[in-house]
């Protein structure tokens, strides 16, 4: 078994806006750059993209990669996946929790320290903190905290961060040195004139 720092090393989650490639293609290209982890991210999830969840599942299955659903602990059940990532106002992590069982990776989002001190992190296994740098990506996205703040969430937080927002190949070497386990991606994959270069850029930054 990987420990959840392993697992959080590489954490691609899927675009649901302007990418350049479809869900399965930004799934397979990150798995094949050797991602740890991903996410899927549908903000408009409908009944109609339930093969769409299920074909990611099945295709990070295939390789051993956790398959984690962002918001909807109820699709998360309903895909198998093998955990969900919530947001502040989202399910609180308790009730997934309760839902998913206890060998779900539970992930939860703070983009201030005081958000991370307000929350109860009983039921989870990770943090994700950011935005760190600026991003185009999360159209609700707070403004970015910067590496101060990925600093003093890493101090503070009992459970492991991922870092998130604005991550490249460039930076996120800084990431790590700031103690994240991790850095969690979107556009750096997604967006890039080259995906599949851009991803194996990402995973000789992370050590991979
Ligand atoms: N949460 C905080 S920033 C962000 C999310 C989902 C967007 C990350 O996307 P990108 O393209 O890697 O900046
Ligand atoms: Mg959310």
């Amino acid at each position: 078994m990987e420990t959840i720092e392993n697992l959080l090393r590489y954490y691609f989650i899927t675009d649901d806006g302007e990418a350049c490639i479809s869900v399965l293609e930004q799934v397979d290209t990150a798995l094949a750059a050797g991602a740890t982890m991903i996410q899927y991210r549908n903000k408009r999830f409908g009944l109609e993209d339930y093969g769409e969840a299920d074909s990611a599942r099945q295709a990070c299955h295939r390789l051993g990669v956790p398959f984690i659903v962002n918001d909807n602990v109820l699709l998360a059940k309903a895909v198998e996946a093998d955990g969900a990532h919530l947001g502040q106002e989202d399910d609180n992590p308790q009730l997934a929790r309760k839902v998913l069982g206890p060998g779900a990776l539970i992930g939860l989002s703070v983009s201030t320290l005081s958000e991370l001190e307000n929350s109860n992190l009983e039921g989870c296994d990770y943090v994700g903190c950011g935005p760190v740098f600026p991003t185009d990506t999360k159209a609700d996205a707070k403004s970015e905290g910067g590496l101060g703040l990925l600093r003093s969430v890493v101090q503070q937080s009992i459970l492991p961060v991922v870092a998130i927002g604005g991550i490249t190949a460039t930076n996120a070497g800084q990431c790590f040195q700031e103690g994240a386990v991790g850095v969690a991606v979107i556009s750096t994959i997604s967006r890039a004139s080259d995906p599949r270069k851009a991803a194996r850029d990402l995973a000789r930054a992370c050590g991979l």
